[in-house]
Parts: structure tokens; C-alpha cells; sequence
């Protein structure tokens, strides 16, 4: 693949690849499809794959149907702060909160689920959207010796954003490997996570 050459303290961090947010599920990221040969492609060749899973309770904070008067994509302060506010998506244990059919699976050997306390988001893999609630995943990769996160999966502007910044923050190298992710682009916010995400000392590839 360009500009990569796989190693052997390399994770590889899939995120999200979940129904919801492919075609037909109720947070569709346009495109999402189109990185799944890519995603199957290299998982096969990396000694850690990571999987993420957006794992929500049902009437979650994060869901506008739970804010009287709010739509989804308008933004609320929550104690922790802005918070945006999504359609029900990814309930746990639902079709929408599945990995996607096509997603390869087998050469992983972790998954973190997130989201799953009803009060606070989680967008990053590492940390949940207070920026303190740790999922546990950095002591997994310390203690595998691993030094590069390699991100890609859903949405580049939201999980895969804060993942790989979180990723820089808890001192492992980080790439995003745009082929293999799609953005639900908000107000733009693709390019605002490119820039945060560039600041933040992660290589876009
Ligand atoms: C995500 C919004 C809400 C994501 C998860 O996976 O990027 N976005 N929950
Ligand atoms: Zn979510």
C-alpha cells in the first residue's frame, strides 16, 4: 500500500464499521461501503487488529429523540460539554449496532465497545467524551509492545478523529488512512477534522 510499510508493533484500529452507519442504517455515512475491500485487505496482514463497536443503551443522552424540541445534528451542553445530538443509532444488541456483514472479522482480537454509559458520549476508542473516562485500550497496546495506531473506519470526522488524536496524546505514533475511511461531513466538519487531526501530530495518508 502507499506510503505504509507494515510493522510488526503496528495496531491496526477499526472503527465503527457497524450497520447504522452504512447504507440503510439510521446514521448512513455516504460511501461507507466503498472501504470495506480495503479494510478486509489489510487487516489480514497486521499482528493487532483492534475493532471498535459504538454501543449505546437505548434512549442514550446522546439521541436528539431523548432532548424535548431538539433535532438530530443540532448540538447541546451537556455537563462534559457540547455535545452533538445524533438519530437512535447503534443500540446494543440490535441489526444497526452489528458489524457490517462484509466486515472480516476474524483477524481481530479485540473490541472495545463504547457509548455504553447512558450519560456520556464516546467517540474515541482511547477516551469517552469527557476526556477522562478511559476505555482501558492504551494499557492493551502498552502492554503489547505496540507503537503505531493505523485508523480507519467510520466517521473520519468523528470517531476516527478523536480516536486518532487521543491516539497522539496517549504517545503512540498515529495514521489515518483516508482510503479506508468516510466522513458524515457536517457543517464541513470533515476538513475541520483533517486540521485538528494535522495539528494534533497525526499523519493523513
Ligand atoms: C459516531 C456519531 C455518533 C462515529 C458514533 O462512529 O463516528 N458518530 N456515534
Ligand atoms: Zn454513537
Amino acid at each position: 500500500m502507499d506510503n505504509l510499510e507494515i510493522q510488526s508493533n503496528d495496531c491496526l484500529l477499526i472503527i465503527d464499521v457497524q450497520n447504522d452507519f452504512c447504507a440503510a442504517g439510521s446514521l448512513a455515512v455516504p460511501d461507507a461501503e466503498a472501504i470495506l475491500p480495503f479494510i478486509n485487505h489489510l487487516s489480514s496482514q497486521f499482528g493487532t487488529v483492534v475493532l471498535t463497536q459504538d454501543w449505546h443503551p437505548a434512549g442514550h443522552s446522546s439521541f436528539a429523540s431523548q432532548h424535548a424540541g431538539k433535532q438530530p445534528f443540532e448540538a447541546i451542553m451537556l455537563p462534559y460539554g457540547e455535545q452533538t445530538l445524533w438519530p437512535d443509532h447503534c443500540v446494543q444488541g440490535s441489526t444497526g449496532s452489528a458489524f457490517h456483514p462484509e466486515l472480516q472479522t476474524d483477524s481481530s482480537q479485540l473490541i472495545i465497545r463504547k457509548g455504553f454509559r447512558h450519560d456520556i458520549d464516546s467517540y474515541s476508542a482511547f477516551y469517552e467524551n469527557d476526556h477522562t473516562t478511559t476505555t482501558g485500550l492504551s494499557g492493551y497496546l502498552r502492554a503489547r509492545a505496540v507503537n503505531r495506531v493505523i485508523c480507519v473506519g467510520l466517521a473520519l470526522d468523528y470517531c476516527v478523529r478523536f480516536s486518532a488524536i487521543d491516539a497522539r496524546r496517549e504517545g503512540f505514533e498515529a495514521l489515518v488512512l483516508e482510503k479506508g475511511c468516510r466522513g458524515i461531513d457536517l457543517n464541513r466538519s470533515n476538513e475541520t477534522a483533517r486540521q485538528a487531526m494535522r495539528e494534533a501530530g497525526v499523519s493523513l495518508i
